[in-house]
């Protein structure tokens, strides 16, 4: 059985909603029914979703990939925060099959910028591939990297490929792609909300980063993800965004 410790729990007078602060000890379920528990949560009444609904969707289209840090200092708990946010996202049998790697030590940054330099070098001088290189030449971006190194923080998201239990045998995760996409989408959504910004970027190949970071053999590199406010004189390409019509359709 999962065991799980509530430490304690916060009431949000705000929302009028109970909102739980989790310390939990969680172990994997192998093969256990989880005990159905009530899930009734308090119907939003649609004008006031409504308003919540437009104003995140405003607020979402604001976000956008930054490439230019300002040093500014980042509260630390907001991205706590985001990571925890990230971590409640479903994954594949509530496997959770994610690590977020939270590098502040400037020597490893260091390392994991000279490392990732020296694999874009190789790529952007063709590795890529000419079609590939034609789609990012309007973006602008190259193989130099100072994010790696001069944002407030850098996250290294890493997938769990599998479990490794105590004795050393596996047991497989499932849907680890999706799980851990779905989690830096909330994890990249909650940064912006905090009103801090982030790069995902995807050094390619990644393999490099669980040498430095020495992860265990289960865990493969997923993205690196520098976190800090703009630069004062951040600039980002003028794109557009595809129309609700371009990217729904009804059936
Ligand atoms: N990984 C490289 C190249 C790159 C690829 C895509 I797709 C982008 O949208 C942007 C960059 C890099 O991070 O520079």
């Amino acid at each position: 059985m999962p065991v799980l410790v509530v430490v304690f729990g916060r009431f949000c007078s705000l929302t009028g909603h109970c909102i739980l602060d989790w310390v939990t000890n969680w172990t994997p379920n192998h093969g256990q029914n989880y005990d159905p528990v009530p899930y009734r949560p308090a119907r939003i009444p649609a004008e006031q979703a409504l308003e919540t609904s437009a104003s995140l969707r405003a607020r979402m289209d604001e976000r956008r990939t930054v490439r230019a840090f300002s040093t500014d200092p980042v509260p630390e708990q907001l991205v706590l925060d985001a990571i925890a946010v990230a971590s409640t996202a479903p994954s594949g049998a509530h496997q959770q099959p994610w690590t977020f790697v939270l590098v502040t030590d400037p020597d490893v940054r260091k390392q994991i910028r000279e490392a990732a330099e020296e694999e874009e070098r190789i790529s952007y001088a063709g590795r890529l591939g000419e079609e590939w290189l034609d789609a990012l030449r309007p973006l602008g971006t190259d193989d130099v990297k100072p994010h790696i190194t001069d944002s407030p923080y850098l996250i290294v998201v890493f997938q769990q490929r599998f479990y490794i239990e105590p004795d050393g045998s596996t047991r497989k995760h499932y849907y680890v792609d999706e799980s851990v996409g779905i989690a830096v989408g909330m994890l990249l959504t909650a940064l912006h909300l905090s009103g801090l910004a982030a790069l995902t970027h995807t050094p390619s190949p990644m393999r490099f980063l669980g040498e430095v970071l020495n992860r265990p053999r289960n865990e493969r590199a997923f993205a690196v993800i520098p976190v800090g406010y703009p630069a004062e004189d951040c600039s980002v390409p003028n794109l557009t965004r595809k129309s609700l019509d371009q990217v729904m359709v009804r059936v």
